[in-house]
Formats: structure tokens, C-alpha cells, sequence
């Protein structure tokens, strides 16, 4: 409702601050009795909401759910996230993304679910998704660029996933091309870029991002090779601010290649890389390259040395880095 709107947009913005009940009845224009009912609903929703005899109310903790509300409560961005199809669970995000785009969706458009019963990584991989836990989140972009253009922004994307990881966990990931984000060698994110395009114009890109946040642990096929950020740092981390922070660093990189081009994010991009200079494996469909991962090139194709000196560029591939 709009008193409930109303209500947690007091507590977010009073922050450590009490607010007395008869300010809140004065704001909302309602009774201290309503006041009162309104605060026993949001706490049977999760919200853990302090009160203090003579000092009011104050808002301990928001729940840990990943509802358009929740990531909506003080969002700092202009357009990405104000847009939510929030899910409890779905076979995968993106294929509802992907029907939403069609249908013409506006860009900045996220399709986000607590669940994913078929979540998928490339090449039909399937994407581990359990309930709860995790990010599991599509956004829908729309930018003005040649289909050739697009694997830049599976780049953006994991600049904008690696600031923001930095920005919650104060740890540094690292980013292996293409797609993956890594904390001390293990996968803690996965990110999908997906296009709807005609031959010269990209019409959506779909972008898949697969965040593991809270999980302790892992089914055994992927316990060696996956993390999260509850393992790596020792605390549970609430959701729904890591999308907001990662919707916002998102928005900002978008903006400054939409403007400036794909440079400043390739900079920014070689900060987190653990690829470049390495001795690598680059498994393609059509075989393996072995040799130097030289850098990526302005389009954000990787560049590889073979030891006879050729130059190889490889648009797409899973990247084993060599242990030195
Ligand atoms: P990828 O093909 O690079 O990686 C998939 C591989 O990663 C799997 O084969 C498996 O070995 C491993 N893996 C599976 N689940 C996990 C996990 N939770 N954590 C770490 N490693 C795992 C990466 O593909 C792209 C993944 C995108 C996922 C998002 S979630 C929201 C959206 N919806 C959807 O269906 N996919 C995207």
C-alpha cells in the first residue's frame, strides 16, 4: 500500500535515527493505532523494526528477499531496476527476459527470482540456482551498437560485477575472460550475454548474471571449482543491497560506454584481469589454442601467441590459465 510505501521510505531515510510515533502519525496523516498495525505488518514480512520506550521506532533490518519493494527502497539509479519481475521461482531468468524484450520492454528491465529450476550457463551448461541464496537476475539492455559490438559488454558487465563485489566485500575478485568473476581462483559469479538483433543493429541484449552470495556450500560437482561470498568472507551479505549496488555500478559503466566508448571499460576491465601475460588453454568449438593471452583487443576479442609466434583472436572460448 502507499502507507507501507510511505512508512519504510521514513525508516530508510532516518537510518540509525529513531523516529517517535507521533512523528510517523503526523507524516502519514493516520492514527498512532494505525502506525502501530502498519509496523506488526511489515514485521510479520521480516522487517525487524526496534522499539524504544520514549525514542519511537527504528528499522534494524530489512528483509532478506529480493521483491521489487525491497530492491526499489532507496535504488540511487535513473532507469535500470525500476522495472522488476520479481519471481519466487522459474525455470530461468532469462528466458522470461528474453519473452520480455520481445514484447518490448523498456531497457534497464530486470527479471530477478529467489529460485531457478533450469538455470543455464553457456552452451546449454546448466547454472546451480538454489533458493535463497543467491542473485539470480536478467537485465535487459538496449544500447545502439552493431551485433559484432556486443561481447563488450559481457566485459561491462563483469567490470560492474567485479566493483561491485569489491564495494560490499572489500575483497578484490578477478575477472577471466570472458565471463567469469573469481575469488581466489573459484567462480563466485557466472554472467550470460544473450542478443535479440537483426544483421547491423542489436534490438536487446540480454544479460544473465548469476551471483552466489550465501550459499555454504556446494553440490560436488562444482565444490572445487565454485565459491561464494559467505565462504569466502565468513558473513551473510542481504541481497537485495548487492543488487542495487551492482544495478548502480551497472548504470554508471553503461552510461560512460554509451558516451566514451568501450576503452575506459577495457582499462577498468584490465585492472581485474588474471588472463592477461598468462600461459593458457583457450578451448574453442573448433579446438584448442595454446599459448600467451597477449590482452584483449578494442573490440574485446582476446588476443593469444601460439609459441610459433602467431597471432590468434578468439571470440569465444573457456579459458584454462596455466599454472606458472
Ligand atoms: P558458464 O557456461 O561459463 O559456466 C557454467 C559452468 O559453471 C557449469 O558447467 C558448472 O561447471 C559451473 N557452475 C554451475 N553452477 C554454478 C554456480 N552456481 N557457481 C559456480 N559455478 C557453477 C556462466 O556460464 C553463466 C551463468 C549465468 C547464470 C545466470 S543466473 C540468471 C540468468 N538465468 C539463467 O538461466 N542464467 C543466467
Amino acid at each position: 500500500s502507499e502507507t507501507r510505501k510511505q512508512l519504510l521510505k521514513l525508516f530508510t531515510e532516518a537510518g540509525e535515527s529513531f523516529l517517535s510515533g507521533q512523528k510517523i502519525s503526523e507524516q502519514l496523516g493516520c492514527s498512532r493505532t494505525a502506525v502501530w498495525k502498519h509496523i506488526e505488518d511489515l514485521r510479520k514480512e521480516g522487517f525487524e523494526v526496534e522499539a524504544v520506550r520514549r525514542l519511537g521506532y527504528r528499522l534494524k533490518q530489512m528483509p532478506d528477499k529480493l521483491n521489487a519493494n525491497e530492491l526499489q527502497l532507496g535504488l540511487k539509479t535513473k532507469r535500470f531496476g525500476w522495472n522488476v519481475y520479481d519471481q519466487e521461482s522459474v525455470p530461468s531468468t532469462q528466458q522470461l527476459a528474453h519473452q520480455l524484450a520481445h514484447e518490448g520492454a523498456e531497457e534497464g528491465t530486470i527479471v530477478i527470482a529467489e529460485e531457478q529450476t533450469a538455470g543455464r550457463g553457456r552452451l546449454n551448461r546448466s547454472w546451480h540456482s538454489p533458493k535463497g541464496t543467491g542473485i539470480w537476475m536478467s537485465i535487459i539492455l538496449r544500447p545502439s551498437v552493431p551485433p559484432q559490438q556486443a561481447p563488450q559488454l559481457t566485459l561491462l558487465v563483469a567490470v560492474a560485477v567485479a566493483q561491485a563485489i569489491q564495494e560490499v566485500t572489500n575483497i578484490v575478485p578477478d575477472i577471466k575472460w570472458p565471463n567469469d568473476v573469481l575469488i581466489n581462483g573459484k567462480k563466485v559469479v557466472g554472467i550470460l550475454t544473450e542478443l535479440q538483433a537483426d544483421p547491423d543493429q542489436v534490438r536487446a541484449v540480454i544479460v544473465g548474471i548469476g551471483m552466489n552470495v550465501n550459499q555454504t556450500q556446494f553440490p560436488s560437482d562444482i565444490a572445487s571449482i565454485a565459491t561464494s561470498l559467505a565462504i569466502e568472507t565468513g558473513r551473510t551479505f542481504h541481497r537485495p543491497k548487492i543488487v542495487q549496488t551492482l544495478l548502480q555500478k551497472l548504470e554508471q559503466l553503461y552510461e560512460q560506454y554509451l558516451q566514451h566508448g568501450f576503452l575506459p571499460i577495457k582499462l577498468l576491465w584490465e585492472g581485474y584481469s588474471v588472463t592477461i601475460g598468462q600461459q593458457i588453454v583457450a578451448r574453442t568449438l573448433n579446438g584448442a589454442i595454446r599459448g600467451v593471452a597477449l590482452g584483449i583487443t578494442d573490440s574485446g576479442t582476446l588476443k593469444v601467441q601460439t609459441e610459433d609466434g602467431a597471432i590468434h583472436y578468439v571470440y569465444s572460448a573457456d579459458i584454462e590459465i596455466k599454472k606458472q
